[in-house]
């Protein structure tokens, strides 16, 4: 064979090398959480990724990417990337843009936002970052640095109510210790869809003994592997809580010592559980009597046992708060709070990830402190939110985008802005209309985009340069595989050059993001030049994890020191200090009259493996996998309505209804219909109230409410 051939051969088949002009760089996939981000190995050959796969060496992801990391290819080069920044120039609404330079985008933003700084105050800008992490300290920086006390992200529907609760309870928490645990908790999560890379650490502790008990109305892929499924009715996770306490006190299992000793509040709330008899608790949440006792006997009886919770099933609920800080209490309750194999307390690094080492993320993302700025939007209503969590409640802009009250938002600079994203998302996109002043930055030319006065194309993690830490105590500072695509540019890019021309008074800002960078990593021993010596990553040296059992030594960082079983913040804000269990705003328990009409119980947003919220329905490969917008229900709850599989049928709530087709599964208990959350042509957000919001933390009440589900004759 003639070396030109070997050299084509080599090519057509992508093997890297210098006679095949392919390269393989080292980089991540963001599409999904940022616990995962897996390592990938991107094949480049002229300047273009011709091939990604998992690195076979990176320490978290172990050369594996998923269905949607797979489709990278698709992603990054798709044809809907915005490619060069836009101005509007047609109606709000109608798609006509014009292409500018990034000079002219940008000073025609710093110009719009200083005018309405100056007519009524920064507070009348919001800053908002959807699900994407990566940009957000530098965003919030960019906020506060302006004057804006309004920086606020899809976390005000994510993870921070879980957050709240366990602050209330613990004033921190931690992540389950799954190698040392011998029984886990899995309270509403199913890591298979949503966290893959946790599965394998997962099924390695199952191999060795480990016992689980899961928690959740749906069948996942981990019940199979489960001791114990307990299968409430949605929304119902604070009764079943307070059920296994009052069997675990009843029958001596909890750690006397531990509550003795360290707890505020016992006795309170000792004497509220006693009402929780299995068979009341049986009752409420559908479960068998029989098994909330062996649940609450396998959990406090293992020693030592951890609690996996999700960022948010528990708490997308009108009584979610509540539930989830009365399921938590049950880990203080056993003894399990910061302890080997139990909920393991370590300080976060960067973006949410525990690495082992310290950096200065929140001293930097919050350059001006909150009484310097005018309260927060949602802070009326929510003022516990507003005590415990550092940023504004976004559930609450449209309403005061509406109102004007207590002061007008006249602009919102969005990143990875998406108005579905809301209860009542019709009601969202009516007040984005409203705003003198529209900007979101993002990939592709999404419903949000086109609403924009400016559009600002960003660039994916490909073409960018990002810190990233791993729990497996590994950093790496990524670089670009490829130059950014188009015209399209960092994300933090864009932050700093606003801030050089919004916030001329923050020096940081002005020195850069290479410079801040190194600032936040200061107290790590970090620096940029060496990261970038290492540009597949760093294994961290000497990393000190800290002792566990840490409040014996100052206490726990709550108002009492304590643990508190019923809590001081709570009961000074006029609210219910113990973790009272009520019904969802609607249910058939609560509305039986809505229930005449709406029988069935409407759960949504559960995740598929396939998709990322908005992410990856533009992706043929992924899109593939399940094509069609559909409603899970049971087969009996179907045969009852004459309803087939693939049948189109009308999903309806008291807002209004959807046409969807049905899937016929048992993923679904009898009585309850899942849907998720992010169909392009069947958004389940315009049927829920845009006020359908727990009352203490705001969040949507997306996982419990009330539907129909009946065969569409239209
Ligand atoms: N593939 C993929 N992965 C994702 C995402 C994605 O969109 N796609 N999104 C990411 C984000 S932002 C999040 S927040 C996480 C969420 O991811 P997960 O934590 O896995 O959440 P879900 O899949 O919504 O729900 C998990 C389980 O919660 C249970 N559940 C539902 N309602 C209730 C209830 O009322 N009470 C109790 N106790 N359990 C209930 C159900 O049995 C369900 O199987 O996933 C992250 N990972
Ligand atoms: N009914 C219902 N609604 C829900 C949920 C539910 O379970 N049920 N879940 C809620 C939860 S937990 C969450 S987390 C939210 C998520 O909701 P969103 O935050 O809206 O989630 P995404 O669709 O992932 O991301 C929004 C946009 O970010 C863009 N984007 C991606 N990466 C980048 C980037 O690096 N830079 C920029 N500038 N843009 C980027 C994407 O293209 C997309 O348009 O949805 C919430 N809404
Ligand atoms: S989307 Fe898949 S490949 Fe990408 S980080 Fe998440 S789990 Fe890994
Ligand atoms: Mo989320």
């Amino acid at each position: 064979m003639s070396e030109q051939m070997v050299s084509r051969i080599r090519m057509n088949g992508k093997v890297p090398g210098r006679d095949a002009g392919i390269e393989v760089r080292k980089t991540l996939c963001a599409i999904c959480n940022p616990f995962s981000h897996c390592g990938i190995d991107a094949y480049v050959k002229d300047g273009a990724v011709v091939k990604v796969e998992g690195s076979k060496g990176h320490p978290h992801s172990q050369g594996t990417l998923c269905s949607k990391g797979s489709a990278s290819r698709q992603y990054i080069y798709h044809k809907d990337r915005i490619r060069t920044p836009l101005v509007r120039r047609g109606e709000r609404g109608s798609g006509e843009f014009e292409a500018v330079s990034w000079e002219e985008a940008l000073n025609t933003i710093a110009e719009k936002l200083l005018k309405i700084k100056e007519e009524t105050g920064p507070e009348s800008v919001a800053f908002f970052a959807g699900y994407t992490k990566w940009m957000r300290p530098f965003l919030k920086r960019l906020a506060h640095s302006f004057g804006s006390p309004n920086y606020c992200t899809e976390s005000s529907t994510c993870f921070q109510a879980t957050a709240m609760a366990v602050k209330l309870n613990y004033g921190y928490f931690g992540p389950p210790d799954i190698p040392n645990a011998k029984c886990l908790l899995v309270w509403s999560t199913n890591p298979f869809h949503s966290n893959t890379s946790a599965v394998r650490r997962l099924l390695d502790a199952r191999e060795r003994g480990l016992k689980i008990i899961e928690v959740g109305p749906l069948n996942t892929p981990l019940t199979r592997h489960a001791d114990i499924h307990l299968r409430i009715r949605p929304g119902t996770s604070g009764a079943l809580a307070l059920g296994m306490a009052q069997v675990i006190i009843e029958e001596s299992l909890y750690d006397r010592e531990f509550v003795g000793n360290v707890t505020h509040g016992f006795e309170e709330y000792r004497n509220y559980v006693k009402e929780f008899t299995p068979e009341v608790t049986e009752d409420i949440t559908g479960v068998s009597a029989d098994l909330i006792v062996a649940a609450a006997r396998l959990y406090a009886g293992t020693k030592p046992a951890a609690m996996m919770n999700s960022a948010s099933p528990t708490v997308h609920h009108t009584n979610g708060l509540q539930n989830h800080r009365a399921l938590t209490a049950l880990v203080g309750l056993t003894g399990n709070f910061d302890v080997k194999g139990g909920n393991y307390v370590a300080p976060p690094t960067w973006l949410y990830v525990p690495a082992g080492v310290v950096t200065r993320e929140f001293a930097f993302e919050q350059s001006r402190p909150w009484e310097q700025m005018a309260p927060r939007v949602g802070q009326d209503r929510y003022p516990v939110w507003c005590k415990l969590v550092e940023e504004a409640q976004a559930m609450h802009l449209p309403f005061q985008i509406r109102s004007g009250k207590p002061y007008p938002i006249r602009a919102l600079l969005g990143f990875g802005m998406r108005y579905r994203m809301w209860p009542g998302s019709d009601s969202m996109l009516e007040s984005l209309k409203k705003l003198d002043f529209l900007v979101n930055v993002d990939f592709f030319m999404t419903e949000t985009a086109r609403l924009s006065d400016v559009v600002l194309p960003a660039c994916t993690s490909f073409e960018r340069s990002e810190l990233k830490f791993w729990v497996e105590n590994y950093v790496m500072w990524t670089q670009p595989v490829i130059e950014p695509l188009w015209e399209s540019r960092s994300d933090a890019d864009i932050i700093f050059d606003l801030g050089r021309r919004i916030a001329r008074d923050d020096e940081l800002m002005q020195k850069g993001y290479e410079a801040s960078i190194d600032w936040i990593l200061e107290p790590s021993g970090l620096t940029l030049a060496e990261l970038k010596k290492h540009p597949a990553g760093l294994a961290l040296k000497d990393v000190k994890m800290g002792p566990y059992r840490k409040y014996e030594k100052n206490g726990f960082p709550t108002p009492s020191k304590k643990m508190e079983f019923s809590s001081t913040i709570l009961k000074e804000a006029g609210l219910d200090p113990l973790p009272r269990y009520r019904e969802p705003n609607l249910s058939p328990r609560s509305t039986p009259e809505v229930a005449k009409k709406f029988p069935l119980i409407l759960t949504t947003g559960a995740r598929l493996p396939m998709y990322q919220h908005s992410r990856t329905f533009r992706l043929g490969w992924t899109r593939s996998l399940r094509p069609d917008a559909s409603v899970d229900i049971h087969p009996k709850d179907a045969s009852a309505r004459g309803i087939s599989n693939g049948d189109w049928v009308s999903l309806s709530t008291p807002r209004g209804s959807l046409k969807v087709r049905a899937n016929l599964t048992e993923i679904v208990p009898p009585g309850v219909a899942n849907i998720y959350h992010a169909w392009p042509e069947a958004d389940v957000n315009l049927l829920i109230e845009p006020d359908y919001l727990d009352p203490i933390s705001g969040f949507p009440g997306f996982k419990s409410l009330l539907c129909e589900v009946s065969k569409d004759e239209g």
